[in-house]
């Protein structure tokens, strides 16, 4: 939570690195490398920022965390740094990148063929960078990884080389989502499967899109015990949990699953599954086929916004009402 100094709008140098995760010696040494942020000096010397610099050094960490250099970002306004992160994209839409996204895949394709880690992790790597996290995820790695299955079914890859590519992919978006996860201080989305789901990628990739925003992630992974499952969402205090769910898993297991989950949870923690093997109609739990959808749903709706804090979200909107919208997509 952003707490204000005494003189009314502005933050001192450490209010604003406690915010944003930034440290103070970094504000510091870019506020002389580059000119920015921008600190207004009192009489004595200290430095004061305006509020509205959290939202844009928020966005700023980000894009640290994304493998930008700080010579890049810390001068950018907060749609500059967005747009650098892909969350201005609107992926359903066509966007700017269609000519460039062209090709990638099929070269993924190639290296997964191949058993080529080096390859595809850098096509990965260089993706994320070059159009942006939520455009890589819903536009370049979902296609991929259907394409692997089809691949598999129509005997261009076998199991070996599908167990690959999940692999590699596993790595490298559990990497991604665990940095952006840190100094997070809004709601949390405790992620999981049932208990005997085999298939973890969809959570990985929903993970990766929710540590986009201010939602504080708890990973349990696959495999979690149901017993355990309710106990972790009691004790982390979560506002929200998601779960993801393949069709491998027994529809009639997968239904008696979120019944029991939408009676035992506590009212506030709302259920939000995703995933071929989801149930449908069943009271309480919202669900999302794309997470594209997902994400505007988590920002939109949610008022999930690099620059509201909890405290001004709840107050602004009122918790309930976002939870009212509903998100049945698929
Ligand atoms: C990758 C993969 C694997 C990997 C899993 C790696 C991992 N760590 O996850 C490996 C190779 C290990 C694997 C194993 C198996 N697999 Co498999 N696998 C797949 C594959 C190719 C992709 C599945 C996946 O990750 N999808 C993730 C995303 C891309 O798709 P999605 O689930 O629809 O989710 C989307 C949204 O709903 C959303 N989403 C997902 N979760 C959530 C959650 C929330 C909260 C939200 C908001 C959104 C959201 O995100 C996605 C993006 O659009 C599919 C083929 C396919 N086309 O789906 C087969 C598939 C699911 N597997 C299948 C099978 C049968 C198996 C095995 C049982 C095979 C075997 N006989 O051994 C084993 C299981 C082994 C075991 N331990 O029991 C079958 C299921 C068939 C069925 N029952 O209908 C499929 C469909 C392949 C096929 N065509 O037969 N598999």
């Amino acid at each position: 939570m952003t707490h204000l100094s005494a003189n009314g709008d502005y933050l001192t140098i450490g209010e604003l690195s406690r915010a944003t995760g930034i440290s103070t010696h970094s504000l510091r040494m870019w506020e002389r490398r580059h000119g920015a942020p921008k600190a207004h000096r009192l009489p004595s010397g200290h430095r004061r920022y305006a509020q509205n610099e959290v939202p844009r050094l928020r966005a700023i960490a980000k894009a640290l965390e994304s493998g930008y250099r700080a010579s890049k970002v810390v001068s950018g306004t907060l749609e500059e740094v967005q747009e650098m992160l892909g969350l201005q994209i609107k992926p359903s839409s066509g966007g700017p990148h269609h000519d460039e996204e062209h090709g990638i895949v099929p070269t993924w394709i190639e290296a997964t063929a191949d058993y080529n880690e080096e390859r595809l992790h850098q096509g990965l790597f260089e993706a994320w960078g070059k159009f942006g996290p939520l455009f890589c995820v819903t536009r370049l790695i979902v296609p991929f990884i259907q394409q692997v299955g089809k691949g598999w079914e129509d005997g261009e890859l076998d199991i070996s080389q599908e167990h690959f590519a999940s692999e590699c992919l596993s790595a490298f978006l559990s990497e991604k989502w665990r940095r952006l996860n840190k100094f997070k201080t809004g709601l949390v989305n405790v992620f999981t499967t049932m208990p005997d789901e085999p298939h973890q990628l969809g959570l990985l990739l929903c993970a990766t899109i929710t540590a986009l925003t201010d939602v504080r992630i708890i990973f349990l992974g696959r495999n979690t015990p149901y017993e355990n499952i309710v106990k972790a969402v009691a004790e982390c205090n979560a506002e929200m949990l998601g779960i993801s769910m393949s069709n491998c898993v027994d529809p009639q297991k997968a239904e008696d699953f979120l019944f029991h989950l939408s009676a035992d949870l506590p009212e506030k923690t709302r259920i939000i599954t995703g995933g071929n093997g989801v149930p449908r109609n069943i009271p309480r739990i919202r669900h999302s086929s794309r997470l594209d959808e997902y994400y505007d749903w988590l920002v939109r709706d949610l008022a999930i916004t690099l620059g509201h804090t909890k405290r001004t979200r709840r107050k602004a909107w009122g918790l309930s009402s976002f939870f009212g919208a509903s998100i049945q997509t698929g």
